[in-house]
C-alpha cells in the first residue's frame, strides 16, 4: 500500500494522535497538516502527510515505533480487530524477520495483545504460529542459519514475556484462584506455546504454575498433587511422536487421583486428529487441541461450568 494514496479522515487522525478534532481542523486550515479534497468535497489526510506531521511535531501514535512499516501495521491491526486474516501483519513480520529487523517484534506483540485481550488465541494462531512456521521452513531450506532461528524465536519469546509484564501487572488473583500447570511434554524444548497459554490463562485470573521445557510426565503428576491444580496443560511440538502422547496420556490416567481432580488439555501440531482412547478418561474434563482458538472456547465453557 502506497502511503501517499492511503487517506484518513480528520476524526481518524484525531483519534490516532489522541487530540481533539478541533485541533486537527485548525492544523488543516493553517496548512500545517496538508489535506486533499475528495470528489465529494470531503477533506482527507494522506498517511504520508499524517506521519510527517506527527514526526515533526513529535506527536506519537500507536504505530510510531514501526517507522516505515507503520501503515502496514496499522492496516494489519484493523484486519485483526475485524477478525479478518491479518495479512498485512503477516507480510510485514516476514519482511522484518528476513531483514533481521527483530526489534519490532516485541512492540508489535505488546500493541496487538494489549488492545485485543478478548482475542489472544486468534493472535497466536494467526500471527505467531504462521510466522514461526515460516522460520522453520527458511531453516529447512538453508535460507537462515540455526543461530538466526534461535535469535528470531528468542525475540518472539521475549515479546510474550514483556507483554505479560505490561498487560498483566494489574491482574489481581482472587483469594483462592483456580490453578493450572503449563508445561512442555517430555523431550520438548519448544516452549513458546506455553508462554501463549500462560497469557490466556492469567487473563482469566487463573494462576499458572509454569514448568517450561522438557517436563517428565512423572513431574507433572507430582506438581499437580503438590499445587493441587484444577487444570494441567501440556504442549507437544511436531518433534513429538503420537506414541509420546499415548504414553503420557496413559501414565496420567493411571496415576489420576479422584480426590485431587483436574481437567487435562493436550495441545500442539501432533494432536491434530488424535483423540484419547474411548472410555479411558478419568479426568474431570478433557480436551485435545491443535490450535489455541478451540482451547480458549473450551476453557471458557469449562471455567463457567
Ligand atoms: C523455534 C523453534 C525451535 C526453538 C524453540 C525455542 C523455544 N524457546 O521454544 C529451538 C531452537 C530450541 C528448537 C529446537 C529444536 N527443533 Co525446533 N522449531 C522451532 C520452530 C521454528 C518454531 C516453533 C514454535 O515456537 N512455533 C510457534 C508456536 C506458537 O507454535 P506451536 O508450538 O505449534 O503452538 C501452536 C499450536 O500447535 C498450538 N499448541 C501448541 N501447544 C499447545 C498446548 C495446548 C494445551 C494448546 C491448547 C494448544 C497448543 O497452539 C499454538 C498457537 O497456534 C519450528 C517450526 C515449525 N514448523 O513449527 C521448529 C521445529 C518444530 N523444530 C524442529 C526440530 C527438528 C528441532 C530440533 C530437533 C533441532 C535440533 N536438531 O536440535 C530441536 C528439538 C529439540 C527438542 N527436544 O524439542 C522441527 C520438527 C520436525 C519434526 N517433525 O520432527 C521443526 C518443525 C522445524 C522443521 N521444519 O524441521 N526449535
Amino acid at each position: 500500500m502506497n502511503p501517499d494514496q492511503y487517506l484518513l479522515t480528520s476524526p481518524k487522525v484525531a483519534k490516532l494522535l489522541n487530540v481533539h478534532e478541533s485541533s486537527i481542523k485548525r492544523w488543516c486550515n493553517s496548512g500545517e497538516l496538508p489535506t486533499q479534497t475528495t470528489e465529494g468535497g470531503h477533506r482527507r489526510i494522506s498517511w504520508t502527510a499524517f506521519q510527517e506531521f506527527s514526526d515533526t511535531r513529535e506527536l506519537s501514535h500507536p504505530y510510531t515505533p514501526f517507522k516505515k512499516e507503520a501503515l502496514m501495521v496499522y492496516l494489519g491491526h484493523q484486519q485483526l480487530l475485524k477478525k479478518n486474516q491479518p495479512l498485512s501483519l503477516q507480510e510485514t513480520i516476514q519482511t522484518w524477520m528476513s531483514r533481521n529487523e527483530l526489534c519490532y517484534i516485541a512492540p508489535l506483540l505488546l500493541l496487538v495483545l494489549n488492545e485485543t485481550k478478548w482475542n489472544y488465541s486468534y493472535i497466536f494462531d494467526n500471527i505467531l504460529f504462521p510466522s514461526l512456521k515460516q522460520v522453520g521452513q527458511w531453516w529447512l531450506n538453508g535460507k537462515i542459519t540455526t543461530s538466526d532461528e534461535h535469535r528470531i524465536s528468542q525475540e518472539w519469546q521475549q515479546g510474550l514475556i514483556i507483554s505479560r509484564f505490561h498487560i498483566h501487572k494489574n491482574i489481581e488473583f482472587s483469594h483462592k484462584p483456580l490453578k493450572a500447570i503449563v508445561a512442555c511434554s517430555e523431550e520438548n524444548t519448544h516452549e513458546i506455546a506455553c508462554h501463549c497459554l500462560r497469557l490466556i490463562l492469567e487473563y482469566r485470573g487463573i494462576e499458572v504454575i509454569f514448568l517450561g521445557a522438557r517436563v517428565p510426565t512423572s513431574d507433572l503428576i507430582k506438581a499437580q498433587l503438590h499445587y493441587r491444580t484444577e487444570l494441567v496443560c501440556v504442549s507437544y511440538s511436531p518433534y513429538n511422536k503420537v506414541k509420546d502422547i499415548e504414553l503420557a496420556h496413559e501414565t496420567l490416567s493411571n496415576n489420576y487421583d479422584p480426590f485431587r481432580p483436574y481437567a487435562l488439555a493436550f495441545g500442539g501440531v501432533p494432536l491434530k486428529g488424535w483423540n484419547p482412547p474411548k472410555n479411558k478418561s478419568p479426568f474431570l474434563h478433557e480436551g485435545t487441541f491443535s490450535d489455541m482458538i478451540f482451547f480458549e472456547k473450551w476453557l471458557d465453557e469449562w471455567h463457567s461450568s
